[in-house]
């Protein structure tokens, strides 16, 4: 088949080309067995949102702020930190291997607590990375080298969907942890210690940090305190991922509980930073990369790794977010008014799950939709199916992704009416 259409196409260039006398140049194809690639379940739902020309419609497929105006928003604090950095008329020299030295520490200070004994004992490496995608990467890749005690990660069910290709990719073994009760759409605490107290020893387990992506649903404290205890039974290797702090209760602090309690049970674990959605830096790339070590040394070896992986892929990080993200974190006044602006982001939201809510109400319909407002989160997993969701875009043109998950930073008080017309007119 390959070779035919080869044959075919040099014919046609060659009768063409012979009567201008000159031989083909361009007479074959070296990605003829190519196929078509399906687009992103998540970014590709943008890319059908922008084709569509009707006035009212909704982007609600990525997870990414927008003010009540349905603007994308750019936070108070990052303007003042950009005029800052400008003033300073700084260089634009490579950074180090591992990134911004001041970013990285401020990192993981949000992390784990400025008087994290982790931090004052100096057993831990964060790296600044190509924010929290890239941070999964070289995770991934990072454990795929040098944890051979054991190949397989598991996920919960479900997880975010770019977590599989990413660790996948990065050579890991994909396993899955009960997570979701569809039932209640709630935690399924029950399934997850089952599950979890029967993974292999020395295994790896990702833990999403807080406001669970798709299903903004989350452990509370003593659900977290048991998971913990039945992790370490097992020996299990934790990777967290924490794209959200600050985003599920407004509160920075609150949002890295499960971080910080697991380190306090005594966990080495390994650490992804996203400064894409709490600082609204999405483009700019910010995140950071952290694993907690036995002890000081072991961490400088850690970060020799680091480095040494690091470097063929990207060799060093791009610095505008990062010195964006610094100049926050180490500056008292910025760093009060961003918390402000979590604040308000997250409240936001919150307020747009009780509107949804409401509206959904008045339009006459009988579901219980409690669920919407209790999720934590950008998200909310609404339950809608993928016929539904088909029929919200095709005849509505609300866009979300197939799984039912909106995100609730995409609707304001103008088209929340809007969304609860077309949610209830697919569901009755
Ligand atoms: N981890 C989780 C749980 C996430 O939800 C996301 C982003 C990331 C990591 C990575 O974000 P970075 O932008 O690389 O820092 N998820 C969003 C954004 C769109 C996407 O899929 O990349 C989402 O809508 O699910």
């Amino acid at each position: 088949m390959a070779l035919l259409k080869t044959t075919r196409l040099i014919s046609s260039v060659g009768s063409h080309s012979s009567a201008l006398g000159v031989l083909p140049i361009r007479a074959s194809s070296w990605w003829s067995d190519v196929q078509m690639g399906p687009p992103d379940p998540i970014l590709g739902v943008t890319e059908a949102f922008k084709k569509d020309s009707n006035p009212k419609k909704m982007n609600l497929g990525v997870g990414a702020y927008r003010d009540d105006n349905g603007k994308p928003y750019v936070l108070s604090c990052v303007r003042k930190a950009e005029a800052l950095i400008m003033g300073k008329g700084l260089d634009k020299e490579y950074l180090p291997i591992g990134g911004l030295g001041d970013f990285s520490k401020a990192c993981a200070v949000l992390a784990l607590g400025p008087k994290n004994e982790v931090l004052q004992s100096g057993r831990s490496i964060t790296v600044q990375t190509i924010s929290g995608t890239g941070s999964l990467r070289i995770g991934g890749n990072f454990l795929s080298r040098f944890h051979t005690a054991a190949r397989d990660i598991y996920l919960p069910k479900p997880s975010w969907g770019n977590h599989t290709p990413i660790f996948r990719d990065a050579g890991l073994e994909l396993k899955a942890y009960r997570y979701y009760d569809p039932n209640t759409c709630g935690f399924d605490f029950k399934g997850a210690l089952d599950d979890i107290s029967k993974i292999p020893e020395k295994s790896m387990i990702l833990l999403h940090a807080c406001a669970h992506n798709p299903t903004g649903v989350d452990p509370r404290p003593e659900q977290w305190k048991e998971l913990s205890a039945v992790i370490k039974k097992r020996n299990l290797l934790v990777f967290f991922d924490m794209a959200y702090q600050g985003f599920a209760s407004g509160d920075i602090d609150r949002d890295a509980w499960a971080v910080r309690h697991f380190i306090e049970e005594g966990h080495n674990i390994v650490l992804s930073q996203s400064f894409a959605k709490n600082m609204g830096l999405y483009g700019e790339r910010v995140g950071g990369f952290t694993v907690v070590c036995k002890d000081a040394e072991e961490a400088k070896r850690v970060e020799s790794q680091l480095k040494i992986l690091i470097r063929p892929i990207y060799s060093n990080p791009p610095m505008n977010g990062a010195r964006i993200a610094s100049t926050i974190l180490t500056t008292p006044d910025l760093y009060a008014e961003w918390l402000q602006e979590v604040h308000t982001m997250a409240n936001r939201i919150i307020k747009m799950r009780e509107m949804l809510v409401a509206n959904l109400k008045k339009n006459g319909s009988s579901h219980n939709w409690q669920h919407v407002i209790d999720q934590i989160g950008m998200f909310c997993f609404t339950g809608l199916k993928p016929e539904q969701v088909a029929r919200l875009s095709n005849e509505f043109s609300i866009y979300m992704t197939k799984d039912g998950r909106i995100s609730m930073a995409g609707v304001s008080s103008g088209n929340v009416g809007y969304l609860a017309e077309g949610i209830h007119a697919v569901t009755k």
